[in-house]
């Protein structure tokens, strides 16, 4: 399995640039002079209580007091930029943390490519602006909701430890997206930071703002298939704000990419873990067949078909978060210069303006799947969610050495673009994973082959037992090849009190 480090490649301006110093004596760690600008010092500092009570009450269910073996981002040098200790998790020090300055750093596309990048916020494009940096921020604080109530079932330390980790991570994020409101946009910034503060996800009344983030993460399966598969929207996303013309958001997320990289290493071997168990229980009971279904549980272990099913699940939500595939505010966001595609800046063969390209998207006309060239400004959302099916296929490939290097005749596949699609140009329509285009009825008779079922979901309830010795590991998952940080994957990664 690969290192977490090399998941997501660190920028080359962040691996290029000298390092930036991050200033801890101050309450608010930070490598953006922060006590020099009073004003924002102030508003920050009246956010942060009602971060901490948000925190509180939203944040890890339990474990407040424990001490957790956690990482700490202490700059932006990527040879050294964080350390290891044990933290409570309401002491973690949340910092504001921008990658250094590109110097002489121009806009990558749109009207404005080639303009110098702007360090204001350009006035003709605040509400825009300031949309994106709250929908960024609305995500992080919604996935800490959703996993709230994990630890209790833990299927180790480790795991328990990976999942705080992510946890405090994405709180850092939402400090981020904070960070630019209450800096650059005054008084609505102020206010969207609060807001952000009371939505909740699933809840009917005040919800998180896109879909995925009101889904349950009800079991540490779901966890593993959300942080390969949702926190993977986030790395696309946040590589795109990366290319954004704004480019304080930009050198924020280019620094929120850095630790996205450890959250699709959990997912990945979260789920290769789980992948692992599975066939070496089924290969010691001398079951082949992956169907065989009722034997392969009774061991204990989750069998590949409602792996599937699983990813199927976390896979089409998530293609979801993209938004329509043909959508004219994403054609804005492009032309205005504040979100690029995916490696914008490196992408040769246009002209980074897009007036006259055109862009495949695959479409349902007149009761077909069908394929037709659309203006590629508009077409802007599907490009980046192409880009993100590929983005996902390497750690699938990988799951599927396991299965195969044991022996079992099973591949996990990645289902049509349009299967199961509540968003977009698939939304109403009833798409199979392998992308045959059915009736209402028909897919509802079939939907439980494809998606988990009410049995699917005791079984894996039935697996979710706390294992919360140093060294325990449940029986559905493998320890992992290393710990930490080079401990061992028996240390004590927290300390429960
Ligand atoms: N659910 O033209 P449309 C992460 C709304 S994940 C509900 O189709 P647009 C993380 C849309 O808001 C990365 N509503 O799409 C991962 C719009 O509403 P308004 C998060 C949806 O605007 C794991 C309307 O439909 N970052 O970081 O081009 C753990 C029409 O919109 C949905 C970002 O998303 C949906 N799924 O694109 C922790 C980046 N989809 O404005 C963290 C910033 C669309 O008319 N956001 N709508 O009321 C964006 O770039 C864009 O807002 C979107 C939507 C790509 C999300
Ligand atoms: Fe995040
Ligand atoms: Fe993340």
């Amino acid at each position: 399995m690969s290192q977490e480090d090399t998941l997501v490649e660190a920028p080359e301006s962040v691996r290029n640039d000298r390092f930036v110093e991050v200033n801890y004596d101050d309450a608010i760690p930070n490598n953006v002079d922060l006590s020099s600008d009073r004003q924002l010092l102030r508003a920050l500092e009246s956010w942060h209580p009602n971060y901490i009570d948000w925190w509180k009450d939203m944040g890890p269910d339990g474990f407040q007091n424990a001490e957790v073996y956690l990482r700490t981002a202490v700059g932006v040098d990527p040879a050294g930029w964080a350390k290891f200790g044990y933290v409570k998790m309401p002491d973690y020090r949340w910092g504001i943390l921008l990658a250094p300055k590109v110097e002489g750093r121009t806009i990558p596309c749109g009207r404005h490519k080639g303009e110098p990048v702007w360090q204001e916020v350009p006035g003709e494009y605040r509400s825009l602006l300031r949309r994106l940096i709250v929908v960024q921020g609305d995500t992080e604080p919604a996935s800490v909701e959703q996993q709230r109530y994990l630890g209790a079932t833990a299927p180790s330390l480790y795991d328990m430890r990976n999942l705080f980790q992510v946890n405090v991570e994405e709180g850092r994020h939402l400090w981020a997206m904070v960070y630019l409101l209450v800096k650059y946009f005054g008084k609505d910034g102020r206010e969207e930071a609060q807001a952000l503060l009371e939505r909740r996800s699933g809840q009917t009344d005040n919800p998180r703002i896109l879909g995925a983030f009101n889904e349950r993460t009800p079991d540490w399966l779901s966890f593993f298939m959300f942080t390969y598969f949702t926190d993977r929207d986030g790395k696309m996303q946040l590589a795109a704000l990366a290319e954004s013309g704004f480019d304080p958001l930009s050198r924020s997320c280019r620094f929120m990419l850095t630790e996205e990289a450890h959250h699709l290493f959990v997912g990945e071997t979260g789920v290769g873990r789980t992948i692992e168990a599975t066939c070496a229980a089924m290969n010691k009971a001398g079951i082949t067949d992956p169907y065989d279904v009722e034997r392969i549980r009774a061991l204990g272990v989750v069998d590949l078909p409602l792996l599937q099913r699983k990813a199927n699940f976390h896979m089409s939500v998530t293609r979801d978060l993209f938004g329509s595939e043909i959508s004219s505010n994403a054609a804005e966001s492009f032309s205005s210069g504040l979100k690029g595609r995916f490696n914008e800046a490196k992408l040769t063969g246009d002209d980074h303006e897009l007036q006259d390209a055109t862009y495949d998207v695959t479409r349902v006309v007149n009761g077909q799947l069908v394929v037709e060239p659309v203006p590629a400004l508009r077409a802007i959302n599907c490009r980046l969610l192409d880009d993100y099916i590929a983005d996902c296929q390497g750690g699938i490939d990988r799951w599927n050495k396991t299965i195969e290097k044991a022996g079992i005749n099973f591949k996990i596949t990645q289902p049509h673009k349009g299967f199961h699609r509540k968003i977009g140009e698939f939304a109403g329509h009833h798409i199979s994973p392998a992308g045959e285009l059915l009736s209402a009825e028909a897919f509802a008779a079939q939907q439980g082959g494809w998606l988990p079922n009410d049995s699917d979901m005791d079984f894996i309830n039935s697996l979710m037992k706390a294992h919360h010795a140093p060294g325990e590991y449940a029986s559905w998952i493998a320890p992992p090849r290393m710990g930490i940080n080079q401990q061992p994957v028996d240390y004590e990664y927290v300390k429960i009190d």
